[in-house]
């Protein structure tokens, strides 16, 4: 007699496969695939994947949160300015007033909290998984070109390994400080990342927020990766912004999507 049920290896691992192609079946005709799990692409997949529109967040590392979990110099603290602690509040992040209108929080509690939201929210995630082109149909982008980050690191003798695409109706480039989905339209002329400025808490929030949708046909961009695109300032460590990029784009994708569809909401499951 032992603790756990007897369940042979071959089943376990038929099990997993089987869940984990289940997802990939559903998800290579995905509603909107969002490019990059750090606070604005998590935040932004809640908005979605809540509104019923099938969601998957790709991430190149085998964890979720990006800038999320360590705040700045390698101090697992972030901060917000205010209105952003009602975000917190509505996910339930503890958190603490540093100063007025100045809120800190502990990084990993935070990025549990967002990475729960999501899952719940019904978003699926492939980590170690990496954007390394976007499907260009007819001037629009309409799905994401991805590969094993693993891949890219092996040397190009042995690692001759093509990607495969998943098509989507809306894709966000939430991939932070490099733009990687806008960056590969920038290479072929259709695009331009300017780059982002010099720090300047006071201005870069506002902006990033305020600059935050659609790039491109097809294309929407949140967090530093609209910062990248526009030439913003850069605000370090502090947050808020982050997540009010990531609820601005997916509440600006449902509208795109449910919307606005005329009434096909197709995309709603
Ligand atoms: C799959 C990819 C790829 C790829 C990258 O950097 P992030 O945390 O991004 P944001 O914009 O949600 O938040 C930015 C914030 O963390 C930050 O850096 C701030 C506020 N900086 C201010 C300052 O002044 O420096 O997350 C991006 C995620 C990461 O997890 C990457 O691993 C992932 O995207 N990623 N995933 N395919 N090609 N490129």
């Amino acid at each position: 007699m032992t603790l756990f049920a007897s369940t042979p290896e071959k089943t376990i691992t038929r099990a997993l496969t089987r869940a984990f192609l289940q997802d990939l079946q559903d998800h290579a005709d995905s509603d909107f695939i969002v490019v990059g799990g750090g606070p604005s692409g998590l935040r932004a997949a809640i908005e979605t994947a809540r509104a019923g529109l099938r969601t998957l967040i790709v991430e190149r590392n085998n964890y979720l949160g990006g800038g999320f979990w360590i705040g700045g110099y390698l101090m697992n603290k972030l901060t917000f300015r205010a209105p952003a602690e009602e975000e917190l509040r509505t996910l339930g992040i503890p958190f603490e007033e540093a100063a007025p209108g100045l809120f800190v929080a502990d990084g990993p509690h935070a990025c549990a909290k967002l990475i729960a939201a999501a899952c719940d929210a019904g978003a699926k995630i492939l980590n170690m998984t990496q954007l390394d082109d976007v499907v260009l149909r007819g001037g629009r982008v309409e799905g994401a070109v991805l590969n094993w980050s693993p891949v890219s690191h092996l040397p190009r003798q042995i690692s001759c390994v093509d990607p495969i695409a998943f098509e989507c109706r809306l894709l966000l480039d939430a991939t932070g400080h490099d733009a990687l989905a806008v960056r590969a339209l920038e290479r072929r002329g259709l695009t331009k990342v300017r780059g982002e400025g010099a720090m300047h808490v006071e201005a870069s929030e506002d902006a990033v927020v305020e600059n935050t949708g659609e790039v491109f046909p097809g294309l929407l961009a949140s967090g530093m990766a609209v910062a990248a695109v526009h030439g913003l300032p850069r605000m370090g460590p502090t947050f808020g912004g982050m997540l009010l990029s990531g609820r601005k784009a997916g509440r600006l994708a449902v509208k795109m999507l449910v919307h606005e569809s005329g009434g096909e909401i197709s995309a709603v499951r």
